[in-house]
Order: structure tokens, then C-alpha cells, then sequence
């Protein structure tokens, strides 16, 4: 599957007709996001465009070698632009409060994303559900629009397929993927550079927390579902900021026999932020939905109001029911 070709030309065409042009990704952004709209950044600059970068959330330090990332702006005076790209985000509501009304006054916008099928904003929409990554749409986009990838390009699109398909590990690969990875390598990316920025670049605070989420690990009689707990208390006391509990679920997922990987993290106000992963077998979608929260079939979240012991308890039950369905024993 690739986004449409129809879409694409109407894409890049809206391009070459606009002069000033806004570049929006999602808050609490990823490689994806960012390496999405920095390379779209690094593409028009050349072709004369007036490009502004707009991440509410600004660039997460293990993002920051990404080529073009002094460019990214949280916000800016400008009223208003020729045209909106919107990269990597599903709803338009996803790029924040303050980059939204930058993105609804442009005269056009364009969604680039692979997170939903039919889209809900955006007079051109470029969207490909079943690409692993938003890079590998630009990448489509880039060629569309016939131009050549930089090494500085190809190591911002490399770094949204590595990081959206978890170093290629992900049931989202496709043959595809690989293709475009390859010829991103071939026009420079590093993949032993871009690697060690992105996956060996943890902080002390961060790894010490990972520690404190692991020695809380409880399993279920059958072993297959898994849950740690990241307190408030270790969470402020460790100085760790939310980047750091991210990759945290996916040790819990990743443990033999574990179907479902919970991970709960109690905030400040209280309230318990809830990270679900699986492996096939559970549609973890479905099971955040039960608690008002949704997300994808294989990774979700959700938020509870009660206090930390009873959310583990009712959460852990319920995700203990699908299992037992799937795996009558
Ligand atoms: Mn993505």
C-alpha cells in the first residue's frame, strides 16, 4: 500500500503554488513527526519556499542532531501562510492548542499522516493507514515532487521509519519500508549514527526510573499480563521527565508469555495515565476504550481518576478477561 498517486500530485502541486508555507507535527513529538517535518523543511527551503517549523512541544533532546531542528518553532507572529502541512497527525486538534489556529488560517492544508484512513481535515489529504511511518509518505511526496534527497533528508526520514517501526521490529514492516530504508541509506543515512542518537542516548534519571518501573513488576496467575507502576513520588524524587517513562511498557510487553503490558503511571494531580501494549493476540484498543481512552490495536492508553492501587486492580481484571477469552484454559 502507498497513499494515493492522485493525492500525492495534488500534494506536491499545492506546493509549487504557495510561497509561504507552515510546517505542523503532533505535541510530545516523535522521530516521526519531527524527521517528517524537518525533512519536508530541508526540501523546500532550496526550491525558494518561506518555510516555518511549528512543534508546540518544541524538540526532544535525543532529537536535536536531527539536520534542521534549530529550525523548529514553538509559535509564531506570522498571521498567516499560503499553505499548511500537516505531518504524522490523525486529528487536526493533535498539533496544539497554540500551532492549531496557525494551521485553520493558511488558505490551504494538507495532511500527511499514516495514523487514519479517511482523515478529517485537510483539503488535500495524503494518507496511507497501512505505511509504517509518515517518513515513508514524504519519501513518496519528495519523489513526486522530483526532489533529490540530501544526506540531511535522508537521515530526518530514516530516523521517522526507525523510530515508528521500532528499528524495524514492528508488525508494521513492509517490504516497502525496507525499500525506501534502503535507498535512504544509499543518499547518506547513517544508521549506526542515527541509531546511537535515537536508542543509546538514555539519561542516568531516566534509566533509574526504568529500574524503579521494573521492581514493581507483578504478573497475573497465567503470566500473561504483565504491569509495573511508575509512582509520583519516584517520578520527582529521580527528576525525570515524561519523555523518560515512554519506553518503559514496552519492557513489560516484552517479557515470555506476556500477552498484555500495562504500565501505570501515577501524575501529580493524582490521576493514573495508563500505557497498554500487546502482542497479537489482544486488541488493546478495545480495552482502553472500556476506560474512555483508545489508541491502536497493538499499543493504547487511557487515564483513570482513582487512586493508583484501584486502578491496577480494575484495569488489570479487565485486560485478565480479554486474555481468558482468547485463551479458554
Ligand atoms: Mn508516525
Amino acid at each position: 500500500m502507498s497513499a494515493s498517486p492522485k493525492a500525492l500530485a495534488e500534494a506536491a502541486q499545492a506546493i509549487r503554488e504557495s510561497k509561504t508555507i507552515v510546517l505542523a507535527c503532533h505535541v510530545n513529538p516523535d522521530g516521526d513527526a519531527l524527521g517528517s517535518l524537518l525533512s519536508l523543511a530541508l526540501a523546500l527551503k532550496p526550491l525558494g519556499k518561506e518555510v516555518t517549523c511549528l512543534s508546540e512541544d518544541g524538540v526532544p533532546d535525543i532529537l536535536r542532531f536531527l539536520p534542521g531542528s534549530d529550525l523548529i518553532l514553538r509559535s509564531t507572529d506570522i498571521p498567516s501562510f499560503d499553505l499548511a502541512l500537516v505531518v504524522d497527525s490523525g486529528e487536526l486538534s493533535r498539533v496544539g492548542e497554540q500551532v492549531r489556529p496557525m494551521v485553520s488560517r493558511a488558505k490551504r492544508a494538507v495532511n500527511i499522516d499514516h495514523h487514519v484512513v479517511a482523515g478529517t481535515f485537510g483539503d488535500v489529504r495524503v494518507l496511507d493507514s497501512g505505511s509504517a511511518s509518515t517518513a515513508e509518505i514524504i519519501y513518496d511526496l519528495l519523489q513526486t515532487l522530483q526532489i533529490p534527497l540530501t544526506p540531511e533528508i535522508a537521515t530526518c526520514l530514516f530516523t521517522g521509519i526507525i523510530t515508528d517501526t521500532g528499528s524495524f521490529r514492528f508488525q508494521n514492516v513492509k517490504p516497502g519500508t525496507l525499500r525506501v530504508a534502503a535507498l535512504l541509506v544509499e543518499a547518506g543515512a547513517s544508521p549506526p549514527v542515527i541509531s546511537e542518537n535515537v536508542f543509546e542516548n538514555k539519561t542516568f534519571a531516566g534509566t533509574r526510573l526504568l529500574g524503579h518501573a521494573l521492581s514493581s513488576l507483578s504478573q497475573s496467575p497465567d503470566g500473561r499480563v504483565v504491569w509495573a507502576h511508575i509512582t509520583a513520588a519516584d517520578f520527582r524524587s529521580l527528576g525525570a521527565i515524561d519523555a523518560e517513562t515512554e519506553g518503559v511498557v514496552n519492557y513489560v510487553r516484552g517479557i515470555r508469555g506476556a500477552e498484555v503490558g500495562l504500565l501505570f503511571r501515577e501524575m501529580d494531580n493524582g490521576r493514573i495515565r495508563v500505557s497498554l501494549r500487546s502482542r497479537e493476540s489482544v486488541n488493546v484498543a478495545e480495552l482502553a476504550q472500556e476506560f474512555g481512552g483508545g489508541g491502536h490495536r497493538m499499543a493504547s492508553g487511557c487515564t483513570l481518576n482513582v487512586p493508583l492501587p484501584e486502578a491496577e486492580k480494575v484495569l488489570v481484571a479487565a485486560a485478565q478477561l480479554s486474555v481468558s477469552r482468547l485463551f479458554p484454559d
